[in-house]
């Protein structure tokens, strides 16, 4: 089952690049005129790249790692707790993560989690031990009953 979804997923990955492939080839850009644009700066000073957020009540949550990737195995992640009004990382007090995997005719799939302030408020560290490829169903609890999900895809 999880392997047909992952496969799918890689199919239609594979597909996208090959019909982008052509029009990114600088080469056949005709003229003098094409001045390619400069990329645009990482916005975050911690050089993490999101791999997801949402946004619950006043809070906006994000999901980061070194590599905006999730992976089979252990992952090392930073959850980010910010107001939405003025998008500043904002102290939740007590977080804590599940992460399950829905698993046709069996029970679900839980992965192991750990979450630790980090020392700057609003941000945490998390590890995931996400032991097969696949969807991940992440809730995070935080601020007393305050949750949300996350739909973790781990490669
Ligand atoms: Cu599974």
């Amino acid at each position: 089952m999880h392997t047909k979804i992952v496969l799918a997923v890689f199919m239609t990955a594979t597909s996208l690049i090959t019909a982008c492939g052509p029009s990114e080839t600088p080469s056949q850009t005709p003229g003098p005129a094409a001045t390619p644009a400069p990329a645009t700066p990482p916005a975050a000073t911690t050089g993490l790249k999101q791999i997801q957020q949402q946004r619950t009540g006043d809070y906006v949550v994000a999901v980061l790692n070194d590599t905006g990737d999730l992976k089979q195995g252990t992952n090392n992640l930073t959850l980010e707790f910010r107001k939405a009004t003025d998008n500043q990382l904002a102290d939740v007090g007590n977080v804590q993560v599940q992460s399950t995997m829905e698993m046709k005719g069996m029970s679900p799939m839980m992965a192991k989690t750990n979450v630790t302030p980090s020392g700057t408020p609003g941000r945490y560290n998390m590890t995931a031990d996400l032991s097969m490829a696949g969807a991940w169903k992440t809730v995070v609890t935080f601020g007393g009953n305050q949750k949300v999900q996350f739909d973790l895809g781990a490669k």
